[in-house]
């Protein structure tokens, strides 16, 4: 089994290796191929994403990939590396759980949260078709049938394997050619599930229902940017970003990365929490290699170690990366 280990930026340099060495004490048949991308790549190579590490991603099938810290202006041959990604590798589906882990602020609600966000991956705003038009600043959101039926399908595939129930979350009231585009796609495909219930939300109903009642949801299917939104708030359920893991699923190759960004400012520190990366590692295994026992050890471990109190600073401990990850290594 190969895979390829992109750090990328910040702290994703301290949290992929831990998640690499994790992973090789449960799977020690891992092979791991270091790969470059991100912001400090393209500084050195003038590249963000090199073909040598898109070769690297096609020949192990996998990847784990870290976190990038774009920057907020436009750099003349800068593109985000895991868009590129994403796109270069079609990967469209991001599946992004969230369950409660007993960390965050608790009621008795909160305890049964198993909630997964289905978010397109490759369309919407994130196509980048941004240019001016006088002095008008255009930015397109491009939804296909295709892609909406596709992200549909696997939504479906999700839910009917789980508690049987999809929210197709969309703002078709107000964009109702390309929301009621995704909406209708996504609908055709649920014939084929009589088992799964349907319902739909507005979107912005639905970042209020999560912050107020996430036990209601078991697969959300939404659009690129909906869900890269809806997906942080759901975290604060789960811990907060330092623990949201995710997958990126395409028909060839699937990217794991932890949902959180590079986080400069603790970059270096040794205390970045290694938990997002872990539990996407966990992810990997699951759905990419089909090895669920063995996700479920690594999941098992990183929530024991949490619930011991071995938790770092964005949890409100003060354990460093290092005692995280010993003390998951000791639970495995
Ligand atoms: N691990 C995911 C990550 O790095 N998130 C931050 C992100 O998506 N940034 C976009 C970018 O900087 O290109």
């Amino acid at each position: 089994m190969k895979l390829c280990v992109i750090p990328g930026d910040g702290v994703g340099r301290e949290v992929i290796p831990a998640a690499v060495e994790v992973l090789q004490r449960v799977l020690p048949e891992v092979q791991a191929i270091e790969a470059d991308a991100g912001w400090a790549c393209f500084q050195r190579c003038g590249n963000a994403l090199p073909d040598e590490t898109k070769r690297k991603i096609s020949e192990a099938g996998a990847a784990l990939f870290g976190a990038v810290s774009s920057p907020s202006k436009r750099v003349e041959g800068y593109r985000s590396p895991i868009i590129q990604m994403r796109q270069h590798f079609d990967l469209y589906a991001n599946v992004r759980p969230t369950k409660n882990f007993g960390l965050g602020e608790q009621d008795s609600s909160q305890s049964k949260i198993d909630l997964l966000i289905m978010r397109e991956n490759t369309q919407g705003l994130y196509a980048q078709r941004e240019y001016m038009r006088g002095d008008e600043a255009v930015a397109e959101r491009v939804i296909t049938v295709a892609a909406s039926a596709r992200i549909g399908r696997i939504a479906l595939e999700m839910a009917n394997a789980r508690r049987k129930r999809l929210t197709i979350v969309h703002k078709a009231n107000i964009l109702p050619l390309t929301d009621g585009t995704f909406r209708d796609a996504v609908r055709e495909e649920a014939r084929a599930y009589p088992d799964v219930a349907i319902n739909e939300m507005l979107v912005d109903t639905a970042a209020l229902q999560i912050g107020i009642r996430p036990a209601q949801f078991d697969v959300i299917v939404t659009t690129n940017l909906f869900g890269d939104i809806l997906s942080d708030l759901a975290a604060m359920h789960c811990g907060g970003m330092g623990v949201a893991p995710s997958l990126n699923i395409g028909a060839q190759v699937a990217i794991a990365e932890p949902v959180h960004g590079s986080a400069p400012d603790i970059a270096g520190k040794g205390i970045a929490n290694p938990a997002g990366a872990l539990l996407a590692t966990a992810m990997l295994l699951q759905h990419h290699w089909r090895k669920p026992d063995v996700a479920a050890r690594i999941e098992r471990a990183v929530v024991g170690a949490l619930e011991a109190g071995v938790r770092t600073p964005d949890l409100g401990g003060n354990a460093t990366t290092r005692e995280v990850v010993a003390a998951v290594m000791s639970r495995l």
